[in-house]
């Protein structure tokens, strides 16, 4: 099976959690995607009514729009049933990293307002421990002064061998997130420590606005592998 693959059939599974009548947080990335597909066939065939979609992106707001799911905001619906969504990197107690996509601002609005939010990933995502992988931990950041920013973190995070690089986009431009902000992508090379101090230490910077560690935040995360699915839960 291929990843792609995998991760449709990660997907599929979330969406069995689906019933009539919920609003939902819409997800984004590349496992997300077949989420709100999947999401948008069932109401098409009438085996799902009355759905109400937030999305955490613009580009899953466009997604869904083409494929008639009814969408709305976090200012219409504070309370959201279920939110699907994929991750970057999940550990053990179902900790996530999120963001490498570039949306993990709206994401952790909409997933922190969910009474549950399950998360969906092929195998490739589970990790021991978080940032350890030598990919990045996203923090979206104001524009202003952002080199300053970088350093604090880098700085913050010395012990875990961190190095801080501005996000750029296909052009060698900042990449700029759906809210005008940049993101400053973390490569650590040891693991974090307590995760807690660490995302309280970052949040305290003050031209950072969130991170993309979704600590505690995950009910169910839902591994589609080689030898099938693992569902875990909270
Ligand atoms: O950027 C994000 O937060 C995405 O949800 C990411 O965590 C997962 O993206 P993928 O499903 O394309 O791997």
């Amino acid at each position: 099976l291929t990843q792609d693959e995998l991760k449709k059939i990660a997907a599929y599974k979330a969406v069995e959690f689906v019933e009539s009548g919920m609003v939902l947080g819409l997800g984004t990335g590349s496992t997300a995607k077949h989420a709100v597909d999947r999401i948008g066939d069932l109401l098409r065939q009438g085996k799902l009514t009355n759905i109400v979609g937030i999305p955490t992106s613009k580009k899953t707001q466009e997604q869904a729009l083409s494929l008639g799911i009814p969408l709305s905001d976090l200012d219409s619906h504070p309370a959201i049933d279920l939110a699907i969504d994929g991750a970057d990197e999940v550990d053990p107690h179902l900790n996530l990293v999120k963001g490498r996509g570039g949306s993990l601002l709206r994401e952790k609005m909409v997933e922190g307002a969910c009474k549950k939010f399950v998360c969906i990933v092929d195998e490739s995502k589970l990790v021991k421990h978080l940032g350890g992988s030598g990919l990045a931990l996203p923090v979206e950041v104001v524009p202003f002064c952002w080199k300053f920013t970088a350093n604090k973190l880098q700085n913050l995070l010395e012990r875990s061998g961190c190095v801080a690089k501005l996000r750029n986009d296909c052009e060698g431009k900042p990449f700029v997130t759906d809210n005008g902000n940049f993101i400053i992508d973390l490569y650590l090379k040891e693991e974090l420590g307590d995760l807690q101090i660490a995302s309280d230490a970052i949040l305290r910077i003050a031209g950072v606005v969130e991170h993309g560690m979704f600590l505690d935040m995950a009910t169910t995360v839902i591994v589609a592998g080689e030898l099938g699915i693992t569902i875990k839960n909270k």
